[in-house]
């Protein structure tokens, strides 16, 4: 494995010492906010893992090297170069190892590296899922398959109403993936904490958390959990307001035949603009509380 896998000195002794590491992805950086939002989130996230005491590992490939735990440098030239280096999901990584290219994880791929390095705790914005149409398009992210697969837990936002969430949701329970409302019986739409939708699960504390996540893994029961972290309040966007947003960048992205791994980017691009940037400070807003809420996790899980 060595030969593709380079782990950081700090993140190297963290795991040999039992010290709880969080996993961060790079699609984030490079293809979901702008330049310079995004080097500075990808820091300021870094930062709120280390200060709730557990070690960051952002994780992503550079030159053909699956890195895990970036330099500030590092980050900073995958930020720079934003949607030049390639979107890497489970299916690209042979590829972007194998020819020695640059590549920003997914959360499906960023998953498969974290259970590869001992990595059981993950932090992100939103998690990919099934798209609106995907019934007929066929458009469901490899995130979903890697949740029915690989045992790392993934903290989120909940999913962004530019997919469905109904389907979404439903493709989860299919795969036996949990998904936990932190401190709430509603699955959070990303830059709103409601949805319409229920979990099945809620869980008030993190410790609460790893336990059933310690149980689940026990059991021999493989894959991942999905921890729903509602945007703290004070953050969260109006859902009229987004949810016209969104609507309309979906149409645009019909009418203009956007397809494939270029789907997501896109409309998150695209709401973007629509919200005068409104949607970027919430975006920024809830991964800084999901890395919050991680690292805490991690704290319990090493404990158990
Ligand atoms: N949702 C967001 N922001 C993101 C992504 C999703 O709100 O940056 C990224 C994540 O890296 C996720 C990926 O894993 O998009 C999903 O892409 P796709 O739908 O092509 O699988
Ligand atoms: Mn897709």
């Amino acid at each position: 494995m060595n030969e593709y896998l380079v782990l950081s000195k700090e993140v190297k002794e963290a795991l040999a010492e039992g010290v709880p590491v969080v996993a961060l992805e790079s699609t984030i950086i490079a293809h979901g906010m702008p330049h310079p939002q995004n080097v500075e989130t990808a820091l300021a996230v870094e930062k709120v893992v280390r200060e709730n005491e557990a070690v960051p590992a952002t994780i992503a490939v550079i030159g053909g090297k699956i890195k895990v735990g970036l330099t500030c440098e590092e980050i900073e030239y995958l930020g720079e170069k934003g949607p030049e280096v390639i979107k890497v999901s489970r299916r690209d990584l042979p590829y972007v190892v194998a020819k020695g290219l640059d590549g920003a994880t997914t959360v499906a791929a960023t998953m498969f590296i974290a259970a590869m390095s001992g990595i059981k705790v993950f932090a992100t914005g939103g998690i990919g899922g099934v798209h609106r149409g995907g019934e007929k398009s066929f458009d469901i992210s490899a995130d979903l398959q890697e949740l029915a697969r690989t045992n790392v837990a993934v903290v989120s936002a909940g999913v962004k109403s530019i997919l469905d969430i109904g389907l979404t949701l439903e493709y989860l329970e299919t795969y036996g993936v949990p998904v936990i409302g932190f401190g709430t019986d509603e699955f959070p739409a990303f830059y709103t904490r409601k949805s319409g939708y229920k979990v099945h699960i809620t869980a008030d504390t993190p410790a609460e958390l790893a336990r059933i996540i310690k149980v689940k893994w026990d059991l021999g029961l493989k894959g991942g959990v999905v921890v729903a972290n509602p945007i703290p309040e004070e953050y969260s966007l109006d859902y009229e307001e987004i949810t016209r947003a969104i609507d309309s960048a979906v149409l645009e992205a019909a009418e203009k035949g956007v397809r494939g791994k270029e789907v997501t980017p896109y409309l998150l691009a695209k709401v973007k603009d629509i919200t005068g940037g409104k949607s970027l400070e919430a975006n920024i807003q809830l991964v800084l509380n999901n890395a919050r809420l991680a690292a805490k996790l991690a704290q319990e899980l090493s404990k158990l």
